[in-house]
């Protein structure tokens, strides 16, 4: 039987009740499909760890991380701590460390969930957007001058390589390419910013041309959030710079009826690192210790967990059961509903183990 090691980092706010959440199904449905092991290593970095050892994480952190088949996260930020300390500390230095430069975020509207959007029902809205994960506005490059001073001076430089944005173009070429669609969206802002984003433009042109089959579109940023809002039908497989794409996939979540129910996957297409799988939202400090966080999210980003260590049957079976135990109205105060995070856990394991997924 295959046995994949898992490294949880669950970290701040509402991370460890979703990934405990997340924990307890994915032994459940190991155990129901019986072909494979998942082993839990959970490791306390984050901001209570920052606070104790002023790092978000030891400085071989990723060097005992690296032996896993994958890393399932929960959230970073913390009310007392700056949010460039938090999240550079730790979500950064694995994504950009590991190299999971393809971020993958899939919307979809589940049943028994009501969207915002004026009649959108499930079906209505099926996207994928996928984030450039690696460079761009997160770069890190820039720096700061005459601090304090009235002459003080910023630069946040944006580094787009045509390495790095011929990758994720194919890569999501590639992913257009395996829905029924057939259909991309590329985002740019290249009216504006003239230099990255009309490399984008040109290199998104030169791809293309590898996958004859898939129709593709142009967006500025600004007329996207329209498009998402007033024509979600009219959109399938999108991608966007890194920044942009974090916005977009915000929208997204909300327009799908709670950021609580999005996930994503930070994957290294190579596999030459563990990929890292999470909820898109973050800590949420005013709902922490309530135990009313949506844990549908840890479940979904779970379930590409599986897709990626090759499981699909196992990851079908939970958004299976996610699905059914959404229609049958167990569901968290941020969607409508008045079931605890562990009503809904125990919910999606008895679901699992039923004839209903
Ligand atoms: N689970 C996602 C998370 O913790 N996100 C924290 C955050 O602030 N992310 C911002 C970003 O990734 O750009």
């Amino acid at each position: 039987m295959r046995t994949y090691k898992i490294a949880a980092i669950p970290a701040d706010g509402i991370g460890p009740e979703v990934i405990s959440a997340g924990i307890s199904v994915l032994e459940g449905l190991a155990k129901r499909m019986g072909t494979f092991e998942m082993t839990f290593k959970t490791f306390d970095w984050g901001s209570d760890y920052y606070k104790k050892h002023g790092v978000m994480m030891p400085a071989d952190g990723l060097t005992q991380l690296k032996p896993f088949d994958a890393i399932y996260f929960g959230a970073v930020g913390a009310p007392d701590i700056p949010d460039h300390i938090t999240l550079w500390g730790l979500r950064l230095q694995i994504c950009q460390t590991f190299d999971q430069y393809a971020n993958v975020r899939p919307t979809r509207i589940l049943p028994g969930i009501s969207s915002p959007l004026r009649n959108a029902a499930p079906g209505d809205l099926d996207w994928v957007i996928v984030r450039e994960n690696s460079e761009g506005e997160y770069s890190g490059s820039g720096g700061r001058v005459h601090r304090g001073l009235p002459e003080e001076v910023a630069m946040e430089v944006s580094v787009f390589t045509r390495v790095g944005v011929t990758r994720i173009m194919r890569y999501a070429f590639k992913l257009a390419q395996s829905r029924p669609r057939k259909f991309l969206t590329v985002v740019t802002k290249s009216n504006a910013q003239r230099h990255g984003m009309v490399m984008w433009d040109e290199i998104a042109a030169e791809v293309a041309a590898e996958f004859p089959d898939v129709t593709w579109d142009k967006m500025l940023v600004d007329a996207m959030t329209v498009r998402m809002t007033l024509h979600p039908k009219t959109l399938d497989t999108i991608v966007a710079t890194n920044l942009h794409a974090d916005v977009l996939s915000d929208l997204a979540g909300a327009l799908a009826g709670s950021i609580g129910v999005a996930p994503t996957a930070n994957i290294d297409p190579e596999r030459r690192f563990p990929s890292m799988f999470e909820p898109i939202h973050g800590s949420a400090f005013d709902n922490t210790g309530k135990g009313i966080a949506n844990p549908v999210a840890s479940f979904w980003t779970a379930a590409q967990m599986l897709e990626h260590l090759g499981e699909p049957a196992a990851a079908t079976r939970l958004m299976r059961a996610v699905e059914h135990v959404c229609a049958s109205g167990v569901m968290t105060p941020d969607v409508g509903g008045k079931a605890t995070t562990k009503d809904v856990t125990a919910a999606v394991v008895d679901a699992i183990y039923g004839s209903n997924a």
